[in-house]
């Protein structure tokens, strides 16, 4: 039996399938384990260039069409997959978005949506908080910005013999692996934006044929600023704010 923080991620036992038999095998193969020493690839500036880099980091709507080389992008990616996962199941899914064409569809579908959820679905409350962030349903980064990556979360896999596979913590796990992505682009110089486009998963997910296992997560244009590109003027909280040491 599992404790209720276990069970609230539903889509994490959505596989799972009870075959009535002791001798389960793992979805993982059986590895060998081999020695780890440690971190050893370390940054020349230490702890501190990593903080300050990932603290330079915004979440910038003016995003110009000024041409990212694909290959960064990609390496940011396969960054991301090293994030950890439940189980090693690596339950997600990057979709690279450069067609012009797709990110004109990406952008109708948001667009349509987010009408309606600034018309109608998000609280008053929920817009007022948004009031000091300038945002709106007009999404133009959603065509200007070179590439779009679409971050799918994969609720369930499929195994050799095509039963299902549960993909545990599969939520979280996606989550670590975007905050990772996010590290990357600002260490390649890149900018981006985490969205959560609110309705738009099923619509999204069919136009780009995405599985059924398969759920939309966030969607992060990226690029350059525009030349005008401006940003609220936010504080983080200090380190006292957010730790508690024992
Ligand atoms: N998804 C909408 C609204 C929105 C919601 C939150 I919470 C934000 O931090 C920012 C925007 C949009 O993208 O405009």
């Amino acid at each position: 039996q599992v404790n209720d923080e276990e069970t609230i991620d539903n889509d994490a036992k959505d596989g799972e399938v009870d075959t009535g038999d002791d001798e389960l095998s793992p979805s993982l193969e059986v590895v060998n384990h081999i020695p780890y020493r440690g971190a050893s690839v370390v940054l020349k500036g230490g702890v501190d260039e990593f903080y300050n880099m990932v603290n330079n980091r915004r979440s910038i709507r003016m995003i110009s069409n000024k041409p990212v080389d694909i290959e960064i992008v990609k390496k940011c990616i396969h960054a991301a997959g090293t994030s950890p996962s439940g189980a090693h199941t690596e339950p997600w899914t990057f979709c690279l978005i450069k067609s012009a064409d797709v990110k004109k569809q990406i952008r109708e579908i948001i667009e349509a949506e987010e009408y309606m959820n600034y018309k109608q679905r998000m609280s008053k409350q929920w817009t007022a908080d948004l009031k000091p962030l300038r945002t709106n349903h007009i999404k133009e980064y959603l065509t200007e910005a070179p590439y779009l990556i679409l971050v799918f979360k994969q609720a369930f896999g499929f195994k050799a013999n095509g039963e299902r596979k549960t993909h545990y913590y599969n939520e979280i796990s996606t989550s670590i692996a975007v905050g990772i992505l996010l590290s990357a682009l600002q260490s390649a110089g890149l900018s981006s934006l985490t969205t959560t486009p609110l309705n738009c998963g099923p619509a999204l997910r069919s136009l780009l044929n995405r599985p059924q296992n398969e759920k939309l997560l966030v969607l992060l244009p990226v690029g350059y600023p525009t030349d005008n590109c401006e940003v609220p003027d936010l504080k983080r909280k200090g380190l006292d704010e957010i730790m508690e040491i024992y």
